[in-house]
């Protein structure tokens, strides 16, 4: 298993779970010093960052980008999948198709969470359903063609009325043309829709393809009350390879939200 930690460079959102917020040299170079494995990256756009900066800072700090978060599609310009108006979802597709191409370049898959949306008032659940299916499908076909996965998340409640649980999220995908999908097992989402969180990682271990490292108040993990013993028996059980990415509050501040994530890091999975 793999240590990553979030960097958002999206200035609307400066209250959102992340971690790193300052310019990406400082935050990059801040990860590499307490050892994380990659950098998992929240940006306005496709283009926001500087490529050829990007790849050379990479290399000289030795670290990786883990995933590439979509979720500024929504926040800064309102698109999601399931919106009502074709219009809409058809540039969110178009959003996401670019961020699969920014973080393919780093062979890094692109997360589709609060990009999925919710059922529109009036409208029909099975037809959101129909339109998340149709764009998902599109995005994951165009996903194997750049040679990266596609990793979708289930949000708990407060954030989605589409899918909340594994088991839910699951089958549904089953429905889908494509293998191309996987899961993101945010360990605060399934706090709070999970029966259990390690018994939801032994039943659906295979669909699991990244991790986002997060306690149940959206903490630092160790900062909150999630057993994370019987979590960590579950990901070595299911021989779970894919990274642990802190998607956590700043707080008390973001050094020692980093430190406190590598920390937790080191003494459940070295
Ligand atoms: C995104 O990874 C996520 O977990 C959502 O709750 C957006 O904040
Ligand atoms: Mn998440």
């Amino acid at each position: 298993m793999k240590s990553a930690v979030t960097i958002a460079l999206v200035p609307q959102i400066k209250s959102g779970p992340w971690v790193f917020w300052e310019n990406i040299e400082d935050s990059i170079a801040k990860a590499a010093a307490l050892g994380f494995n990659a950098v998992e990256l929240f940006t306005a756009s496709a283009t926001a960052v500087n490529t050829t900066l990007l790849q050379q800072l990479l290399e000289t700090y030795h670290i990786r980008i883990c995933a590439v978060g979509t979720g500024a599609g929504k926040v800064v310009q309102g698109l999601t999948l399931t919106d009502a108006d074709a219009d809409v979802r058809a540039r969110a597709i178009a959003f996401i198709s670019e961020m699969i191409d920014f973080g393919a370049a780093f062979s890094a898959p692109a997360i589709i969470g609060s990009m999925q949306g919710n059922i529109p008032h009036g409208t029909e659940r099975a037809i959101a359903l129909q339109w998340l299916g149709e764009g998902i499908s599109i995005l994951a076909n165009k996903a194997v063609k750049k040679g990266v996965r596609l990793i979708y998340e289930p949000l708990n409640r407060y954030e989605t009325n589409i899918f909340n649980c594994f088991a839910d999220a699951v089958a549904w995908l089953k429905t889908l043309d494509t293998n191309n999908i996987q899961l993101l097992a945010d360990l605060f989402h399934m706090n709070i829709e999970e029966a259990s969180i390690p018994e939801t990682i032994y039943q659906y271990g295979s669909y699991i393809g990244h991790v986002h490292f997060a306690d149940s108040n959206r903490r630092a993990i160790g900062m909150g009350h999630t057993p994370m013993s019987d979590i960590a028996k579950a990901l070595q059980s299911i021989s779970y390879s894919g990274y642990l990415s802190a998607e956590v509050f700043p707080l008390p501040n973001s050094d020692a939200a980093a430190r406190q994530t590598i920390n937790a890091f080191n003494t459940w999975f070295k």
